[in-house]
């Protein structure tokens, strides 16, 4: 069989002192960390879209990253290849899971109907490809946003015809995630926003928009799909205003329209940056609300401004992201997908191991920490401590909502004047890079 990555074996745990930099310094699947190990912990998964398809191009320039698998013109071909070579790369680089839209699979067709046969036939291909390596689908999605007839939206367009096409889509890749044994379903908005108010009847959209959502529910429960159904919010790009613009807008949207119960979120750490928050933050609250599903693992770049998608490995960030995903006991049937990309001018295929192996190595790094920091109590007893005032007496009252302004006002001019009280954010950053130290030590 023809190899896409020839000089390349599959990737070890060698260790941190290892000078080897086609190895794991951190990253060793079968050990547990508590009472898992670290693959059950982490869930990574590779982005289709980033790793098998990406080209380097940029608004200035072309193609950069010439692959192998991509030097044959005839589509299906290459679709072939390039089914080929994913798997190639994802057991060599040692990920148990895989991502992909229908597009980034299969190329379009010049009908629908030809649209259809080419995803049905290559991910048949992919089926078999699955119970070879024991790979696994984390997420299926469908591209709703790269064809022209999606530049005025999807389940957002003005026009019916465009919204049938996408709900087709929909349909087909709902059938082809389940037959690939899929464990989620994602919407990133796509499209799904708007320019200007001077052609846009916002709430319309926004009605159609959830319509939509609904129907792909309904048609999942007709095949029998029951994995997870998940939106992933984004604030700008490629719209000026993304109906999904953050965690918080997506909560209301999903209240507002009766689709809570049916969906979870997918947090990308880039798109938290985008809105304004930060990774941490978006994680934080979609889990306070149950709502954590699964992480498009990524960074940006604070002085670009764009979704510049890559590979996370500021280890602050990802102990930050690890101690929310420990408190919540886990991501599954989420996992870590590094929708991420090497940079244009990473030209080797040699790259896109380099880049995996730093993000699953600081994630690897990062769980330690954030495991050794839960394991002590530390943070969550300072925090528990900040709030016990609401665990009895008048806190409690207020927590339990039994209590009126008038009793409070009682109680206010009864009470001596309330005592600052130090919130010790110094202190409590010292123990981060305390336990970074501790850990690194142990290795
Ligand atoms: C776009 C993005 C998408 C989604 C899947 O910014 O993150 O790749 O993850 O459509
Ligand atoms: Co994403």
């Amino acid at each position: 069989m023809k190899e896409y990555f020839p000089n390349i074996d599959i990737v070890n745990y060698e260790g941190y002192a290892s000078s080897n930099p086609l190895s794991f310094k951190f990253y060793n699947s079968s050990e547990k960390v508590g009472d898992k190990t670290m693959a059950e912990h982490l869930r990574f998964a590779i982005s289709y879209w980033h790793t098998l398809c990406g080209t380097g191009l940029d608004p200035f320039g072309n193609q950069t990253l010439m692959r192998p698998w991509n030097d044959v013109s005839e589509p299906m071909a290459a679709a072939e290849e390039k089914l080929f070579a994913a798997f190639e790369f994802f057991q060599k680089i040692g990920a148990e899971y895989y991502c992909f839209h229908d597009r980034d699979m299969a190329p379009e067709g010049k009908t629908l109907a030809e649209s259809h046969d080419n995803l049905e036939k290559i991910c048949k291909m992919a089926l078999q490809l699955q119970k070879d390596s024991g790979v696994k689908l984390l997420w299926g999605t469908a591209n709703l946003f790269s064809h022209p007839r999606y530049m005025c939206g999807a389940a957002t367009n003005p026009d019916p015809k465009v919204f049938a096409v996408a709900g087709a889509q929909v349909k087909k890749m709902l059938e082809v995630t389940l037959m690939l044994g899929g464990e989620n379903y994602v919407f990133w908005g796509g499209r799904e926003g708007y320019e200007s108010l001077l052609n846009t009847d916002m709430k319309r959209e926004q009605e159609h928009f959830a319509n939509f959502l609904h129907m792909a529910l309904d048609y999942a429960k007709e095949i029998g799909f029951t994995g997870q159904f998940l939106i992933e919010p984004k604030p700008k790009e490629p719209t000026k205003h993304q109906y999904d613009y953050d965690v918080a807008t997506v909560i209301g949207f999903l209240k507002t329209y009766d689709l809570i119960d049916q969906f979870k979120i997918n947090i990308e750490a880039n798109h938290a940056t985008l809105a304004g928050h930060n990774f941490q933050h978006e994680l934080a609250l979609a889990s306070a609300h149950g709502l954590l599903g699964s992480v498009d693992a990524n960074r940006g770049d604070l002085l670009l401004g764009w979704d510049t998608d890559q590979f996370p490995t500021d280890i602050y960030d990802c102990v930050a992201a690890m101690g929310v995903i420990l408190n919540q006991d886990g991501l599954a049937p989420g996992g870590l997908n590094f929708d991420a990309k090497v940079r244009r001018t990473s030209t080797d295929l040699a790259d896109l191991f380099y880049a995996h192996i730093g993000g699953m190595d600081c994630f690897a790094l990062a769980l330690k920490v954030a495991h050794a920091i839960k394991t002590d109590g530390v943070m969550d007893a300072h925090i528990k401590n900040r709030y016990s005032r609401y665990d009895s007496g008048v806190g409690a009252k207020i927590e339990n909502g039994n209590t009126s302004l008038v009793e409070l006002e009682r109680f206010a001019l009864a009470n001596d004047a309330p005592k600052p009280v130090s919130a010790q954010q110094e202190k409590l950053e010292n123990i981060i890079n305390q336990y970074l130290v501790k850990v690194i030590k142990s290795l």
